[in-house]
Parts: structure tokens; sequence; C-alpha cells
């Protein structure tokens, strides 16, 4: 899946087709689950973690200052945000539920910066 042209309200109308936003999710977790047990680690996680950062670099935040600790906090915290029940490994169910309330976030807060300051457009890095 191309992010790159897909705008807020196209998002929110994919996230809302549970048939194919479960198909895509659980296809993505499959390729994250390296050793098939069902659950996402931390490191099997951290993949997935990283390409949500690439994700907010073309949308504007500005990661370049950023420390590797800093990074690392903010990987542990996204893994958390997955990890409902702290049982250390996500789940489908919850990779499923982060995933849409994550890409929800996405189209509106897509929809916030087309607004706020006309551009819309994500930046070249
Ligand atoms: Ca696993």
């Amino acid at each position: 899946m191309s992010v790159e042209v897909l705008d807020g309200a196209t998002i929110r109308d994919f996230v809302e087709d549970v048939q194919a936003f479960n198909g895509l999710v659980d296809g993505r977790f499959v390729t994250l689950d390296v050793d098939h047990d069902g659950l996402l680690s931390y490191s099997e996680m951290m993949k997935e973690l990283m390409s949500l950062r690439v994700l907010e670099t073309h949308f504007g935040f500005d990661v370049v200052e950023t420390s590797p600790d800093e990074i690392a906090l903010i990987y542990h915290s996204l893994f958390l945000q997955f990890d409902h029940d702290r049982s250390g490994y996500v789940d489908k169910e919850e990779f499923r539920a982060e995933t849409k309330k994550m890409m929800l976030a996405m189209a509106n807060g897509l929809g916030v910066l087309a607004r706020s300051d006309g551009l819309g457009g994500r930046q070249s890095p």
C-alpha cells in the first residue's frame, strides 16, 4: 500500500471497510510475525514502528534533531500503545485496533493540516 497517495477521506473510507482493512492488517501482522507464534514481540514490532516514524517525517514532524535515546523512548511508548494488556506482546486484535486508531488519527491529522496551513501536501525529505 502506498500511503503517499491517500488523503484523509480515502483513509477513513478504507478503515470503515472492515473486510478490506482486516485483510490488509492481518497480512501485515503475518509479515511482522517472523517466528509465527501469533504474537508480535517488541523486536518484531520495530519494523512497523520504524515505518510509522517514516510516515511522521513525511507529514512534517522533525526527527532530524531527535537523539537515538529519544527515538528509543518513542518506539517503546508506541509499542505500549499497541500492547493494551501489557503482556509484552501485541496480538492480532490489539494490532487491528491500534492500527485503525492510528490511521484514523492520521486521516484526521491530514484534515487539520490541510485546513490550518493551506498546504496539505507532504514535505520532501
Ligand atoms: Ca512473534
